[in-house]
């Protein structure tokens, strides 16, 4: 049976925009306020999925969320007509009203955790939408994913859907931002690694103590209960603290696995060899491929290098003969510390073979990179066959989808354009479009 591994991409909603929203994201802090082109910017993200399809690779489509929240600003108080609730909310609440305009739903790599079906004890592949608590603007963001993932998986003899943990931090849960899954080959079983911020029931454990660790122990073990994963299947690591503090507010800032490969920092985690020992016999009982973690030392690339360049925020992707691709954005190749680094790692045995550079400048800016911008599914052939055929990339839903982005995307948008309720008719029409171009039925609240 053929398996593969496909990467869901989050379409740029009409809304994108730079509003400086999440703490501890040291590129959403430092371009707040700047004017956002939406239209680039959902064609900046076609560009890399239509590369990554043309590559050979199976490649999907996330629709975007409903932007402006208006249920949300009517739960906080605000009342009257569309248009009244935002010149209220522009006055009253200005941080509010840019919060619930948030396009951050293109990060789908915060959509959801997702486990293949070779790892569950019920042979389906799971899928937990992530609550994404602690930032007010994507806690916007689960129940609606949770119904487009339905939309996209309906099968219910191959995919099991399950409600996003409780909305509270204690159970912050950010996805599979950190969550990585090594193994053979896509459809055999693998190990699963849940990577953690901090304890929520224990505060003798370490913490960062300047910028938030949004994910929780405790919200790993119980997506890994959901998805009826075995320990044998599973590893959990803590990122070091001192990292987060330094604006690695996901683990894909500072590291990304793919396969038999973890490519990292070595500042990335707490008690590193304890938890590589645990991957290495844990991976050696489920494959007998060699398995390679590839180190990155700080004086090769610094943390902050790490963070700017978004080095780790690639994507590594298999390009047959157990050769790797590394899908990195511009900014590695105009860092020299990373470019350099990249180049040599190119010359060293190990799978990755390749580097390709794309144009996500419009993401970048709010601290979201190529592997970001992707959910990853693992499927075998039955799987990919159950899956809602028009939500995957072909040339002709690319040219659609950049037709559909020219025929309702503003060119530039600013904080002042977030106060007009054209806005909010332009981007219902638009999605209520795109509905029917993915076939994905009723998903947006407008349309319930
Ligand atoms: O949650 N930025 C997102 C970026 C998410 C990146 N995802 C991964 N690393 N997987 C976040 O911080 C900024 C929005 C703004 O400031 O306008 C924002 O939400």
């Amino acid at each position: 049976m053929k398996q593969f591994e496909a990467n869901f991409d989050g379409l740029v909603g009409p809304t994108h925009n730079y509003a400086g929203l999440s703490i501890g994201n040291v590129a959403s802090l430092s371009n707040a306020k700047d004017t956002s082109s939406p239209k680039s910017a959902a064609k900046q993200g076609l560009q890399k999925m239509k590369a990554l399809h043309d590559m050979g690779l199976k490649q999907g489509v996330l629709a975007p969320q409903e932007r402006p929240d208006l249920n949300a600003l009517r739960r906080l108080g605000f009342s009257g007509s569309d248009a009244s609730i935002l010149e209220q909310a522009a006055k009253k609440a200005p941080q509010v009203l840019r919060a619930v305009y948030s396009a951050s739903s293109m990060w789908t790599a915060n959509a959801a955790t997702v486990s293949p079906s070779a790892d569950a004890r019920d042979n389906k592949v799971h899928f937990t939408p992530a609550n994404l608590t602690n930032k007010f603007h994507r806690s916007l963001e689960p129940e609606t994913s949770g119904r487009i993932l339905k939309a996209m998986f309906s099968d219910e003899q191959h995919f099991a859907h399950h409600q996003h943990l409780p909305d509270n931090d204690h159970f912050g849960d950010e996805g599979a931002a950190n969550h990585t899954r090594f193994c053979g080959e896509y459809g055999q079983e693998g190990v699963e690694l849940f990577v953690y911020g901090r304890h929520a029931f224990d505060s003798s454990k370490p913490a960062p103590a300047k910028f938030p660790a949004r994910h929780t122990f405790e919200a790993c073990e119980a997506v890994s209960r959901l998805h009826q994963l075995d320990d044998k299947n599973v590893v959990y690591m803590q990122q070091n603290p001192d990292v987060i503090d330094q604006g690695v507010f996901h683990n894909d800032v500072i590291s990304v696995g793919n396969q038999n490969v973890l490519f990292y920092h070595e500042q990335a985690f707490l008690n590193t060899e304890q938890g590589f020992n645990e991957i290495q016999q844990k991976f050696a009982a489920v494959s007998d491929k060699d398995f390679h973690f590839i180190k990155v030392a700080n004086n090769q690339v610094t943390v902050e290098d790490a963070v700017k360049s978004y080095l780790f925020n690639t994507q590594l992707v298999d390009i047959g003969n157990g050769q790797m691709a590394i899908i990195a954005p511009m900014e590695c190749k105009e860092n020299t510390a990373v470019h350099n680094y990249l180049n040599e790692l190119l010359t060293l045995n190990t799978p990755v073979q390749q580097v390709h550079y794309f144009d996500v400048k419009q993401s970048m800016r709010n601290g979201g990179g190529p592997a970001c911008l992707r959910l990853r599914v693992a499927l075998n052939e039955q799987e990919l066959a159950a899956t809602n055929p028009n939500v995957l990339m072909s040339d002709q839903l690319f040219t659609t989808l950049n037709t559909w982005v020219d025929k309702h995307y503003r060119d530039v948008l600013s904080e002042d354009d977030l106060r007009d309720p054209n806005l909010v008719v332009e981007s219902r029409t638009a999605l209520d479009e795109l509905t029917q171009i993915l076939k994905l039925g009723s998903v947006y609240p407008f349309q319930l």
